[in-house]
């Protein structure tokens, strides 16, 4: 990409990642986002961070979030059955043998389901942290969870406790060099420095081209993502402002609504049907 190309991408990103429409006032500011490299980008960045108002609300709301849906399990991958590592990858789970994108549990909860915040135009999430440790495995020959969540602070990594080698091809957004290839033997794992982007991340093996995967990695952690009973509990969200609430799914992608949070619990049902 050429330079007037990166720029252009940088300031895209940083206008995705605000959640605040593009304009073209002058940049001003003197925040210093971490782990952007060009100069060129920076004073962009900067200019749009320092733009935003950071919201004051209290993240005293807690978001449960059920989802249903009308969906079967799909079909045995034909390809899993007949590649060489068919012994392991056939000793999975149901859903670990069928295609990933609807896995419906047993009383309609739908998992998978990913449900975050955005903060309102022209405002931004305070920064916050979360603790610990997210991540995904391939115990036979599919990623589980097949949609993982990484929040601000959390450190990412990918195991195989299977019995065979696998590749985990995760590709994020290039213009913060966020793409990894580690190969992973039996029984091992590899840990990511994973920076936070919008958009999801894609997880795959090139040794079992079925296998696929996302990972949503964003700012904020704002954000959930369904069991196999199909809930969503995403604790301390801001309370008392609008928010834009966004739910994805893999195979319907992304509906959005404007909500404003009580404190203590607010649940909605949803149902995304196929
Ligand atoms: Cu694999």
């Amino acid at each position: 990409m050429n330079r007037i190309g990166s720029l252009v991408a940088g300031f895209a990103l940083v206008a995705l990642l605000s959640g605040c429409p593009s304009n073209k006032d002058a940049p001003k500011g003197d925040s210093t986002p971490k782990g952007d490299k060009a100069p060129a980008d920076k004073k962009v960045v900067e200019g749009k961070k320092g733009k935003l108002e950071e919201l004051t609300a209290k993240t005293d709301a807690v978001v449960k979030v059920k989802v249903t849906t009308d969906a079967k399990l799909g079909d045995v991958i034909k390809a899993l059955e007949a590649h060489g590592d068919k012994s392991v990858c056939l000793a999975g789970t149901e859903e670990e043998k069928r295609e990933q994108t609807w896995i419906p549990g047993k009383d309609g909860g739908l998992a998978n389901v990913v449900v975050w915040f955005e903060a309102p135009a022209g405002k931004k999430f305070a920064d916050a942290k979360v603790e610990g440790t997210a991540s995904i495995d391939q115990p036979h020959c599919a990623f589980v969870p097949h949609v993982v969540v990484v929040k601000p602070g959390q450190k990412f990594v990918v195991k195989n406790s299977s019995k065979v080698l696998h590749n985990s091809k995760i590709t994020g957004d290039a213009s913060v060099d966020n793409s990894f290839n580690p190969t992973i033997k039996a029984g091992d794992e590899a840990p990511i420095d994973l920076k936070s982007q919008r958009d999801p991340l894609d997880i795959a093996c090139s040794i079992h081209p079925w296998m696929s995967g996302k990972i949503f990695a964003p700012s904020h952690p704002y954000i959930g993502v369904s069991d196999d009973k199909g809930e969503i509990t995403i604790p301390n969200v801001p309370s008392g402002v609008e928010l834009k609430m966004v739910i994805w799914h893999e195979g319907k992608g992304k509906t959005e609504e404007t909500v404003t949070l009580k404190a203590g619990d607010n649940s909605f049902d949803k149902k995304i049907t196929k």
